[in-house]
């Protein structure tokens, strides 16, 4: 129904279009009240206002700690208009109906933004306007919430079509955007808490977004989405500064996503790394002296799947990669910055996305990872488990080389990032094969090691690149086969976390095929 708003409470942090909105309110008859500072900027506007220590009868006090926290204004949001009772203590105790509330919150977000310090966030945790939001949107039967900048225009338009009144599917609509906000508000002070404190148990913190970006489909195009970023100054997807093409897609996002985290457990100082992702898997990973022959390395794992995939670099993008990258067709490049010659040749190429971040992501930081099901939420740790040398233990009677040590702890690193079952061959530190999402792991084995030799033969090498290989296994071989297969493919030494109750016979076929194999105590699904 259409409900008249006659008295409006503006209390706002951001001060954005304010003296715009309360003019135009003021114009249309309502009264204003407001706190200190958002009443005074009204008043050397020339409007009339009155104080809501005037209301309530209290001064502002403690710091602002307490201001509209009081029965005079919380009452005259919360009570029914219709209800003959809440008229009646509204009549008793002299508290006069809200019918517009104007707020918008302490800028916690912000101020965790700018690393403040722990007492500065801590006074910057909003409580009285979240309260009255709270109640606002709870009696948006009667009372428009607005929380949002974006909203005054919207506001004025719909009093102007009401003469002076909102409907309640506008303000449903408004409640709808209140407590999405004091819901993120909440989140992003336990967010920044278990930062603080260093807590990151899954069970003792909140989760929520604040929208970034509105996109265009989600996986398939009758599907809506919405990008949400957490608030954190993470290097990444949600933090990276898009230079060029058009905005990116939910598939975008999220295999960017991969990319990006994937290619940020090769430190920089150990040399340039590649990571070309399709479908939140990848087809190529690899390492080089230059980028460019790290791109390129990666490139010829699976040059078919490479085609339209996201690429990421543990570098800043140099000129020679750019030259060789826009041979082919790529959606999307992310770096941790480009040079201008870079970007210059990239210009050209209208469709490719260039995102540039931060730095890089750091694989062993704690963080988050949400997933839903029907019903509600799984919460975990990110997996940011890592191994070392060290905490590798040979199983075989051969010992592994140096060199296929090496290129092991390089595929374990791949491993990690490609779905499970994931399989992983690796040889002078690039990927020859991967094998990801099967359902049993000696299909995965054999998916790898087929699109190895499709490659030797479309590159016209006489013998598959998986011939002295080493190949890296996500969780452990529950039996013999996968490891044969990979033994059968050329691989010389295996990766995999052991604890499979045929750990015995795996081993001993490892032997006799002349393996070397370690095991990492660890494992990597990813599903
Ligand atoms: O410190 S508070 O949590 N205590 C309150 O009672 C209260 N009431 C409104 N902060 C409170 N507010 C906030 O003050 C509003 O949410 C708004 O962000 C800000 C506006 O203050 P001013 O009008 O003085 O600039």
């Amino acid at each position: 129904a259409l409900h008249p708003v006659r008295r409006a409470l503006i209390s706002v942090s951001d001060k954005t279009g304010l003296v715009d909105l309360a003019r135009a309110l003021a114009e249309r008859g309502v009264e204003l009240l407001s706190t200190g500072g958002s009443a005074g900027m009204l008043r050397e506007a020339g409007l009339e206002v009155r104080d809501v220590a005037d209301v309530t009868g209290f001064p502002e006090m403690m710091d602002g700690r307490v201001k509209t926290l009081h029965p005079k204004v919380h009452g005259g949001l919360l009570a029914l208009r219709d209800d003959e009772g809440h008229v009646a203590a509204m009549n008793e105790h002299g508290i006069g109906p809200i019918d517009l509330l104007i707020v918008n919150l302490y800028p916690f977000e912000e101020t965790v933004a700018k690393g403040a310090d722990y007492d500065t966030c801590i006074e910057n945790i909003d409580i009285g306007g979240p309260a009255m939001i709270r109640a606002a949107a709870k009696n948006h039967k009667f009372v428009n919430v607005v929380v949002d900048v974006d909203d005054y225009q919207p506001l004025l338009e719909e009093l102007t079509a009401n003469d002076g009144s909102t409907s309640y599917a506008f303000r449903q609509k408004l409640a709808l955007t209140a407590y999405a906000r004091t819901g993120a508000y909440d989140a992003a002070v336990s967010a920044w808490m278990t930062g603080a404190l260093e807590e990151a148990a899954p069970r003792r913190r909140a989760f929520a977004g604040t929208l970034a970006q509105t996109l265009r489909y989600g996986e398939n195009p009758h599907q809506s989405a919405a990008f949400y970023t957490d608030g954190s100054d993470r290097p990444g997807v949600a933090n990276a500064v898009q230079l060029q093409g058009k905005e990116l897609s939910y598939n975008n996002i999220n295999d960017t996503d991969a990319a990006f985290e994937l290619v940020s457990e090769f430190l920089p100082q150990n040399g340039p790394a590649c990571a070309i992702i399709k479908h939140a898997n990848p087809c190529g990973v690899a390492r080089g002296q230059t980028l460019r022959e790290a791109y390129m390395s990666a490139f010829d794992c699976d040059r078919t799947s490479a085609f339209g995939g996201i690429i990421a670099l543990n570098q800043k993008l140099d000129a020679e990669t750019a030259t060789e990258i826009s041979q082919i067709f790529t959606e999307v490049i992310i770096a941790p910055g480009a040079d201008d010659a870079a970007k210059e040749i990239l210009a050209k190429k209208k469709n490719l996305r260039l995102l540039l971040t931060n730095g890089l992501a750091n694989p062993v930081a704690a963080g988050l990872a949400v997933k839903q099901v029907s019903g509600g939420y799984l919460v975990q740790d990110k997996d940011n488990g890592h191994i070392d040398l060290d905490d590798l233990k040979v199983v075989t009677k051969r010992q592994p080389s140096e060199k296929e040590m090496a290129d092991m702890l390089f595929a374990w690193k791949v491993a990690k990032h490609v779905k499970s079952n994931a399989i992983v061959y690796v040889k002078d530190g690039a990927t020859v094969g991967v094998g990801a999402g099967q359902m049993s792991r000696v299909d995965s084995c054999r998916i790898a090691a087929r699109k190895s030799v499709d490659m030797a033969e479309a590159m016209g090498l006489s013998e598959p690149l998986t011939k002295g290989s080493v190949v890296a296994s996500d969780a452990f071989f529950p039996f013999a086969d996968g490891l044969l297969t990979a033994a059968e493919a050329g691989a010389t030494a295996v990766i995999q976390p052991g604890g499979s109750m045929r750990d015995d016979e795996v081993i001993a076929a490892a032997d006799e095929a002349g393996l070397a194999m370690v095991m990492t105590g660890m494992r990597h699904f990813r599903h």
